[in-house]
């Protein structure tokens, strides 16, 4: 079967893309300033995010690989009848893919907000899974999906692994997830499944080790997204002039990734200028961390009730699979 491309308009429409480069400028204006985590992934970003998933001190892509291998045929047999595998931030759809050839579901939608190797990935599973109407769906659903035109997956099986929900803060975890349970309340056939993946709180060491790791790959993650401010702004970071910082905050069951100006120094980019003082940092992303009552919480809050918790035996992570409630 072949494979179909949806693009949101949304991504393409020049006011969109305006109030999203606006964002971006508010952010770096702000008192604390601020680049909202999706710039970290241009597609060096992206390389370099996946060369960090191999490093021995970032346990949380292992792991959960590890657990979804695990318990897939419980999933499987639990998610018999799903419509559609519906693969939020599928980006390679190797994650995806090993749900998909057990589930072999009528209709597999990848989604992610990068075009760069979704439809590449997306049209190599075709042969895989003959029989599975396949869909790739180019669209930014950080506050919310949206089903694309013409498509609507009666009984989804939600499939959100990374622990990428970690990167909101949990009331924008609670209404992205809410607006998944929504599109299950819309389907005519009730009883739609999430299958999320989520890092669960630890001892900081662990933590610093994983986002500030000794070959100073998360620290080139991060530095990265001053050029593609760059590119985006046309502003004239300089990369050198910033170090990469990770700081666990514990209070807050999260790690702060920021970069921390090395010296006094003016940014500027068309229609603007940031002065940063010696040591002022930029928030570049926060990764939450979450105890097993606390997805419990987050999921019943946003209309799932969980069915089955998965951890691995150090307790680092957690795979849940809960019930859209009708
Ligand atoms: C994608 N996301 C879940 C990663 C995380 O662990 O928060 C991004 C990352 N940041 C630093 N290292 C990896």
């Amino acid at each position: 079967m072949s494979v179909q491309l949806i693009v949101d308009a949304r991504l393409s429409d020049p006011n969109c893309r305006a109030q999203a480069r606006q964002r971006v400028v508010n952010g770096l204006l702000s008192p604390l300033a601020t680049v909202p985590p999706t710039y970290l992934y241009d597609a060096l970003g992206a390389r370099l995010f996946t060369a960090i998933t191999e490093l021995p001190e970032y346990y949380l892509t292992r792991t959960e690989s590890a657990l979804l291998e695990q318990c897939v045929s419980q999933i499987t047999e639990m998610a018999s009848g799903i419509s559609s595998l519906v693969d939020l931030g599928a980006g390679d759809c190797k994650k995806g893919a090993r749900l998909l050839r057990r589930l072999q579901p009528p209709h597999y939608l990848a989604v992610d907000v990068s075009a760069e190797c979704l439809l590449e990935a997306a049209s190599g599973l075709a042969r895989d899974v003959p029989n599975t109407a396949i869909t790739a769906f180019v669209t930014d659903f950080a506050s919310g999906l949206r089903w694309p035109d013409g498509v609507c997956c009666e009984r989804p099986l939600f499939f959100y692994p990374g622990s990428s929900i970690g990167n909101f803060s949990p009331e924008e975890a609670r209404t992205l997830l809410r607006s998944l349970s929504d599109l299950c309340q819309q389907a005519t056939t009730r009883g739609g499944l999430l299958l999320i993946g989520v890092d669960l709180v630890k001892p900081a060491h662990l933590l610093q080790a994983a986002y500030d790791d000794a070959l100073g790959l998360t620290a080139c993650f991060n530095l990265n997204v001053l050029r593609h401010l760059n590119t985006l702004l046309g502003a004239d970071f300089d990369v050198r002039q910033f170090r990469h910082r990770a700081v666990v905050d514990t209070r807050h069951s999260r790690v702060e990734m920021s970069l921390v100006s090395r010296r006094h120094q003016v940014v500027h980019w068309p229609g603007g200028q940031r002065r940063f003082s010696e040591g002022e940092a930029i928030v570049t992303e926060h990764s939450h961390k979450y105890t097993r009552e606390a997805v419990d919480s987050l999921l019943r809050s946003s209309g799932f009730e969980p069915r089955v918790q998965w951890t691995d035996d150090h307790g680092h992570y957690l795979l849940c699979l809960a019930e859209a409630l009708c």
